[in-house]
């Protein structure tokens, strides 16, 4: 078997070529107090617990604040999601992956069109990872044939961004995302854990200083402080997780989604760290003429059959044709003037 360092080397070089741009690896062994990352915006003395406690200390808080409003499946096991080792068994490192999906695109928002989150312009990120992140595994196992892994793109309980900043690729801003100087707010993630001790990277300093921007670029003020978003306020969760009607949506948050018809990037786009962001090559995340124009009359219009059509292979499915009918709903009435304003109000 080659060096540890040179196989570190060799995997990312193999990431790369499958169109990762940004590729890190952190130890899932609890650190000894000396080593752990000083970022975790507690207190000293948390930052020497192992990385798996704090993680839990950090969701289960989130939790209990009923941050994560109906999302149900974020309260099941947080043991299991704040510790790898419970989902793989003898997980000694995290391979964790980085897709720049920013296109130099504007959407038009002109002649009563709503808004699409960038990340939804083009096609599912998931189906994109997912099957390149597979062909990273079995080049693993091509090296390493007694290793066992398991890989995930938002579809395991991994709480990614933490594990991103762990493995160097970036810090998680004040907004709870992962931002990077090379990338900006625009990376998708996706991991793998492994069996092996792999030689790791150093985990990422938190670089957001004295910056608040993105807490005053939110119209719903869902970064309730710094680093804690409350996700029943962020109009992400409210156009994409959300269930339930137009009423099920308080007025003034409904009043706050303005056009936003699927998540939303105002805290995102406000970064100063996106000035480095260089278009990405892959053809998966180019827009569409309709995400980049999305007409709101013409949407409000869909039957459940062409919503099925234009969705497809697209993330703008995840809140169903019901849900996407609310979004649009609301955003039209937003663009109603007040007299003639009534059906969502
Ligand atoms: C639930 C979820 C949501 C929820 C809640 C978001 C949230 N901030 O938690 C909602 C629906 C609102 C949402 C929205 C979006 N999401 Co989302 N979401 C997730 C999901 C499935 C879980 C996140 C989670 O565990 N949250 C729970 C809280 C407790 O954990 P946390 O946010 O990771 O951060 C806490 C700790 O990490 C800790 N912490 C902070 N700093 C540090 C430092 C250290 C060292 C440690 C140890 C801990 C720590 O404190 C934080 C707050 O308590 C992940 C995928 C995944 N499996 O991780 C995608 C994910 C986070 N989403 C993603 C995206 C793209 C988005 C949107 C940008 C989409 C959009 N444009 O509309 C928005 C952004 C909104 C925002 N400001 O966060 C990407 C983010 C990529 C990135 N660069 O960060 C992810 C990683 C999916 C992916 N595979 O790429 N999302
Ligand atoms: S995604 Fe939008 S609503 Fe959610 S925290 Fe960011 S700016 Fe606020
Ligand atoms: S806008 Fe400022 S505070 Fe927010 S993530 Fe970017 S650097 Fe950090």
């Amino acid at each position: 078997m080659s060096s540890p360092s040179t196989l570190v080397s060799q995997i990312k070089a193999q990431a790369n070529e499958l169109g990762f741009d940004a590729v890190g690896i952190a130890s899932v062994s609890p650190p000894s107090p000396s080593t752990a990352p000083s970022s975790d915006h507690t207190t000293q003395a948390s930052n020497s617990l192992p990385i798996t406690e704090r993680l839990w200390k950090r969701l289960t808080h989130w939790l209990e604040q009923r941050f994560h409003g109906t999302m149900a499946w974020m309260e099941r096991d947080p043991q299991r999601r704040s510790d790898p080792t419970k989902v793989l068994p003898g997980c000694q490192s995290m391979i964790v992956v980085g897709m720049n999906y920013y296109t130099d695109h504007i959407s038009d928002e002109s002649n009563k069109a709503g808004r699409i989150a960038r990340y939804a312009w083009g096609k599912d990120y998931h189906d994109l990872m997912i099957s390149r992140l597979k062909q990273l595994e079995q080049y693993l196992h091509s090296r390493i044939p007694e290793l066992q892994t398991r890989s995930y793109v938002d579809t395991g309980p991994i709480m990614e961004k933490a594990w991103a900043q762990e493995a160097g690729i970036g810090w998680i801003g004040k907004h709870t995302n992962l931002v990077s100087t090379s990338y900006g707010s625009w990376l998708l993630l996706g991991e793998i854990l492994t069996t092996v001790a792999l030689a790791t990277d150093e985990p990422a300093t938190d670089l957001c200083g004295s910056c608040s921007l993105c807490i005053q670029a939110c119209p719903t003020e869902a970064i309730v402080e710094p680093y804690q978003l409350d996700a029943e306020r962020c109009i992400s969760y409210l156009t994409i997780e959300h269930r339930g009607d137009v009423t099920d949506i308080p007025q003034d948050l409904r009043k706050k989604m303005g056009n936003r018809i699927f998540g939303c990037d105002d805290c995102l786009d406000i970064c100063p760290f996106n000035v480095n962001a260089q278009p990405t090559i892959e053809p998966g995340f180019q827009p569409s003429a309709w995400t980049l124009h999305p007409r709101l009359p013409a949407l409000s219009a869909l039957t459940q059959e062409e919503f099925s059509i234009m969705t497809k292979g697209s993330p703008l499915r995840r809140p169903k044709h019901k849900g996407f009918h609310r979004n649009v709903a609301i955003a039209l009435n937003n663009q109603t003037p007040p007299s003639s304003s009534t059906s969502t109000q």
